[in-house]
């Protein structure tokens, strides 16, 4: 594990330097889910699959840029999902972006993931890392080094609320739901990322982030294996709750194939229990 850490911290530095150094704008391919991919998704992919491929811990990786899973070290513990670079329509307008990694042993879902890291590329550079058991950790990149900031936990609630999904498409609960924490003084913040996004909420102790179900996207946005299972390690292990649309955990949540998507709902405890109790009914 700590050979795998090591190497996101390497990995994070190189994806820095080619958001900062890279060429702009969209390749000519897509990937799995559809998406046309920019050149840094692109290159960002290339930078992770080189340095895990050193890695003899790591059997296989599982790219969102990725149609297939990619073999790696026979005999390697662990497979390491990850997105390279989450927030395609938002970094060429310069806003924060970032990484995220799930790493799992055993199986490829909720149960199986042992670790997770995800990677702010901001005015910062930032890293959190969640070991399954204990509080998330933040790092900050100083000097060329990720340096200890915190360990991490949520309130019991907060005041923020980032709603994703395009409204039009929101169901007459969900709707409901997001109105009723802007009628209880939360204020809206939503950037497109999801990594600063959480990572926001996170830090700042509390708060809701949701990408549910909508009519035009009956499971989600959001991919459990590279996005939504790793957040989930992390708000769960910082004292809040993470949830998908049914209520369940998403630390239970088992995708039906690697790019599966699921509805999700990240939070502090109260803010899990008004989704419980407008998609409860
Ligand atoms: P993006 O499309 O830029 O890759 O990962 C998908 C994601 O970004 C998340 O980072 C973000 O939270 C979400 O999609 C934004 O989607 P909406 O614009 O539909 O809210």
């Amino acid at each position: 594990m700590k050979t795998i850490l090591t190497k996101i911290e390497e990995i994070a530095q190189k994806i820095d330097t080619l958001i900062k150094e890279g060429e702009s704008g969209y390749s000519t391919s897509s990937n799995q889910t559809g998406d046309v991919q920019l050149k840094l998704d692109i290159e960002s992919d290339k930078i992770i699959e080189a340095e895990f491929r050193e890695v003899l811990a790591v059997n296989a990786i599982i790219s969102e840029e990725k149609e297939d899973i990619m073999p790696m070290n026979e005999g390697g513990e662990f497979t390491v999902c990850y997105d390279p670079l989450d927030g395609s329509s938002i970094v060429d307008y310069n806003l924060s972006v970032g990484s995220i990694f799930g790493i799992y042993k055993d199986s490829l879902d909720g149960n199986g993931l042992v670790a997770s890291v995800y990677v702010v590329y901001g005015p910062r550079v930032e890293m959190v890392v969640t070991i399954r058991g204990s509080k998330p950790v933040l790092y900050r990149l100083k000097g060329g080094k990720f340096e200890k900031i915190r360990e991490v936990s949520l309130d019991s609630s907060g005041k923020l609320n980032a709603p994703g999904g395009t409204q039009k498409n929101w169901l007459p609960h969900h709707k409901e739901m997001v109105e009723s924490l802007f009628a209880k003084g939360y204020r809206l913040r939503y950037s497109g990322g999801m990594v600063p996004d959480l990572h926001q909420i996170l830090l700042k102790g509390g708060g809701l982030f949701s990408y549910p179900a909508t009519t035009d996207k009956a499971n989600g946005k959001l991919r459990a294996l590279f996005e939504v299972i790793p957040f989930a390690l992390a708000y769960i292990e910082a004292g809040g709750g993470a949830i998908d649309d049914k209520l369940n955990s998403l630390l239970e949540h088992k995708p039906s194939q690697i790019h599966g998507t699921t509805p999700c709902f990240f939070g502090s405890k109260e803010e899990i229990e008004v989704v419980k109790s407008y998609y409860g009914k």
